[in-house]
């Protein structure tokens, strides 16, 4: 077999990490949520956004007073029971971000976390991407050596 086949394989996969990708959605646009927290969890547990959004985000305390501290950002907002509580930013850091609650609210209290996600898991489309032409190959290559084993 050629070495020009696995050379243009191993480049394909390369270009498939190093090709930057675009947002789908590169808008920027105003978010609400509105996020319940009781002992010892947010609902919902993870919010996704898209980078340059201006986000808020209402912390309603549903049993007892809880909070939110967003880390990487360093903001927090905190909340009485049965009240809510919100928090305006912009999401200029791009990137995966806990969410914890910053009130003792319970012996369980330390592990209260969410997560805030910033972007698009782009990890995750290079991965699908090098498994795409890993599978493409593959199938390239069974139909390149199945009629040279078949004479031999
Ligand atoms: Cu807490």
């Amino acid at each position: 077999m050629k070495p020009f086949f696995p050379l243009s394989v191993g480049l394909l996969a390369l270009l498939a990490i190093i090709v930057p990708i675009q947002p789908i959605s590169s808008v920027p646009s105003k978010r609400v949520f509105t996020v319940e927290a009781s002992q010892y969890a947010y609902s919902p547990g993870v919010i996704s956004v898209n980078p340059g959004d201006m986000v808020t985000i209402n912390l309603v305390a549903t049993d007892v007073a809880h909070g939110m501290y967003i880390e990487g950002y360093e903001l927090a907002v905190f909340s009485d029971p049965g009240q809510s509580a919100s928090i305006t930013f912009v999401a200029d850091k791009n990137g995966h971000f806990r969410l914890r609650c910053n009130v003792s609210c319970g012996a369980m209290h330390p592990f209260m976390v969410g997560e805030i996600q910033v972007g698009q898991n782009y990890l995750l489309v290079r991965a699908f991407g090098i498994a795409t032409i890993a599978a493409i190959a593959f199938i390239v290559y069974q139909h390149k050596i199945r009629p040279q084993n078949a004479s031999e």
